[in-house]
């Protein structure tokens, strides 16, 4: 391996982008040495962002061309099992994006896969952010008392007119399926999903927002509003219910404004801004984790864990019922 880390990133849509451009600016003894994306646009706009890279239609054609020791996906979940199963072949340190794949059979399959390797982290970057870790340690610590609830928001500004009301679930409230159990330090057992009032503001179609019941093991009952259409900017945070005390994250903050007989503070607008910290502190970990050739960060069976909560948040969602979720047992 070279002196710096030699990163391949799949995917030159908006968050690979991102990643690039956070990999190239910010992030110390790793570079972008490929591009990994079949489109001829966005995989030169990709590499015009990473100085000295190279651009290769799928992961097959980099590792033939012995371009790169860690591979980041950034491509949609759908195209995630069949990369993580090449690169995992390759011994490749793997950082991907969330969901590990969208189904847990195909989690299932990545986890054997690695055969207990650790070679593969989920990008569920919630959890370098300082304030959900300072939760957690609150959590922990237990000053207050034991937690008894939490109340969870997860607002965005708005989505694209192709979203589907199941994307709820999938592509946003898989954050707090995983970070709830991080928080609390014990599984979700049970899900329920409701749906409030239609927000007319939302896209045709999509039954936004949704309310999420998360039962946990310990005892502990977590609430979750899934809202995208939202319009004011993106919002996310959680109100920690403890035995004697309360404590509040994902405030927005920053400078306030007296102005026309208001005061105000700006809000981010979107996730990029919001957790902007957070995915820095995740790659600049990983990265130093990867060139170890491991991870640091929640693994491909955490991954795998959401994706059966998430499945049964499907079905409650479906059906209007409460759903048990089945336990899934780590691999030794
Ligand atoms: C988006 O895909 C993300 O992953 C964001 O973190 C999430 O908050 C947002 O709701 C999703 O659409």
């Amino acid at each position: 391996m070279s002196a710096e880390l030699r990163i391949g990133v799949a995917g030159a849509g908006a968050m690979g982008i991102d990643h690039i451009e956070r990999i190239s600016q910010r992030i110390a003894g790793a570079r972008v040495s490929a591009v990994i994306e079949p489109d001829p646009v966005r995989a030169a706009a990709g590499a015009a962002k990473a100085p000295g890279s190279a651009v290769y239609p799928d992961l097959a054609a980099a590792l033939d061309d012995d371009a790169l020791d860690a591979l980041l996906i950034a491509v949609p979940g759908p195209f995630h099992e069949q990369l993580l199963i090449t690169a995992i072949q390759a011994k490749l340190p793997t950082l991907c994006e969330k969901p590990l794949t969208p189904d847990a059979a195909g989690s299932l399959r990545v986890v054997e896969a690695e055969n207990g390797q650790a070679l593969v982290q989920v990008g569920f970057m919630r959890r370098f952010d300082r304030e959900y870790a300072y939760l957690r340690e609150q959590i922990q610590h237990g000053q207050q008392g034991d937690l008894l609830l939490l109340h969870c928001v997860h607002r965005n500004p708005a989505v694209p007119d192709n979203w589907i009301t199941d994307m709820l679930i999938t592509d946003s409230l898989v954050h707090e399926i995983d970070i709830v159990p991080w928080l609390a330090g014990s599984p979700i057992t049970a899900v329920t999903v409701l749906n409030p009032r239609r927000n007319s503001l939302a896209p045709e179609g999509l039954g936004d927002p949704i309310l999420a019941v998360f039962e946990l093991d310990n005892g502990v009952i977590a609430d979750v509003e899934v809202n995208v259409s939202m319009q004011f900017g993106y919002q996310v945070g959680a109100e920690a219910v403890f035995e004697a005390g309360l404590i509040k994250t994902g405030e927005a903050s920053g400078p306030r404004h007296w102005e026309n007989r208001k005061v105000w503070v700006a809000q981010t607008p979107s996730f990029v801004e919001r957790f902007a910290d957070a995915y820095d502190e995740e790659v600049r970990r990983w990265v130093i984790a990867a060139a170890a050739g491991g991870i640091d960060g929640p693994s491909a069976f955490d991954g795998y864990r959401a994706a059966v909560v998430t499945e049964a948040a499907l079905e409650a969602l479906h059906t209007g019922r409460r759903v048990q979720v089945p336990s899934v047992v780590a691999p030794a």
